[in-house]
């Protein structure tokens, strides 16, 4: 089991200037606020807390681009850093900050996966496509582009210069409980071969289906998972600390279950955390309820494996 072996790294990456709401700079803290060091410790792990990620200044300008200017500091001081996480032999686990620090934390473990010759996939799992440009996005908010980015999609030379730029395959994502595309967006994953495991799949088919289909494929090539929890993902009743809520999100069983099985498939080596506002937050409800997920994702049992002996075809299951 991977996860057992290796240690767990831990850095804050307290950006909010890719989202339409402040409030996601809180996340990192947020988060140790609830105990995720803690409940990581007590599986037996060891943790390293690095701290909050600081870059380097960057030039104000108008409005827009001093946005722009900040997500790029923040993407290239990241994937520096994730590089060298990955180089370390850690499980880093990058905690945000809104969803446009992918583009850092992914970057670096393309970097890192391409020097190793490790086929690298990601599971993405939000309410949103994340695959706008900015040539498509209707908000201009850079949380609705990490995807496209990492997929190599064109109008990002300002974020990263094509030498720094370590990309993904399309066809090694999956995006994971989606329910709000763009048309643009929508035209382009299509086009790209994007795998798009939408809400309508998982209530037709359940996630434990499409999980085992993910799982096995990063099995067959011998490859590195990065997982993206953007919380919108989850369903704004069980997560409500979120800018960009969308009805008819996960469950928490649900939730649950993708980590559980991950999990055992052993195949998670890096993991975002991100979106969580907690300014929007209910007395802490989504930060507990993540601290939780990431715990199951890192070995905890809701339901002790011993106490149920359950047999289908006198295989224990
Ligand atoms: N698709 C919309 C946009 O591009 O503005 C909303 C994006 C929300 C992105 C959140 C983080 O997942
Ligand atoms: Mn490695
Ligand atoms: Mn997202
Ligand atoms: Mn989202």
């Amino acid at each position: 089991d991977r996860d057992d072996q290796r240690f767990v790294e831990i850095i804050g990456v307290p950006i909010e200037a890719g989202a339409g709401h402040p409030g996601a700079l809180m996340g990192p803290a947020a988060l140790r606020t609830a105990g995720l060091v803690r409940a990581l410790r007590e599986l037996g792990h060891e943790v390293r807390d690095l701290g909050d990620l600081a870059p380097e200044p960057w030039s104000e300008g108008d409005a827009a681009t001093a946005r722009l200017a900040e997500i790029t500091a923040w993407s290239r001081a990241l994937a520096d850093r994730s590089y060298a996480m990955m180089r370390g032999g850690g499980v880093p686990v990058f905690l945000g900050g809104d969803h446009s620090l992918s583009m850092g934390s992914v970057t670096g473990v393309a970097r890192h996966c391409r020097e190793a010759g490790t086929p690298l996939f990601v599971l993405w799992l939000d309410a949103h496509g994340d695959f706008n440009t900015p040539h498509t996005s209707p908000s201009g908010n850079m949380h609705g582009m990490p995807v496209a980015l990492l997929c190599g999609e064109d109008g990002f030379d300002d974020v990263f210069p094509p030498e720094q730029r370590a990309t993904v395959n399309p066809a090694h994502v999956h995006l994971f409980g989606i329910r709000s595309l763009d048309p643009g967006e929508r035209r382009l994953l299509r086009a790209r071969g994007v795998d798009v495991v939408d809400m309508r799949l998982i209530d037709e088919h359940g996630v434990g289906v499409h999980m085992r289909r993910i799982i096995e494929r990063v099995r067959q090539a011998g490859g590195h998972l990065h997982v993206s929890l953007d919380v919108d993902f989850l369903d704004p009743a069980i997560a409500p600390a979120v800018g960009t809520a969308v009805l008819g999100g996960a469950t928490y069983r649900e939730a649950h279950l993708i980590m559980e099985m991950l999990h055992d498939a052993g195949v998670v080596g890096s993991l975002d955390v991100v979106e969580l506002n907690p300014f929007l937050d209910e007395r802490g409800k989504s930060a507990l309820l993540l601290v939780d997920l990431v715990a199951s994702l890192f070995g905890r049992r809701i339901i002790d494996p011993a106490v149920t002996q359950s047999q289908i075809g006198g295989q224990a299951v």
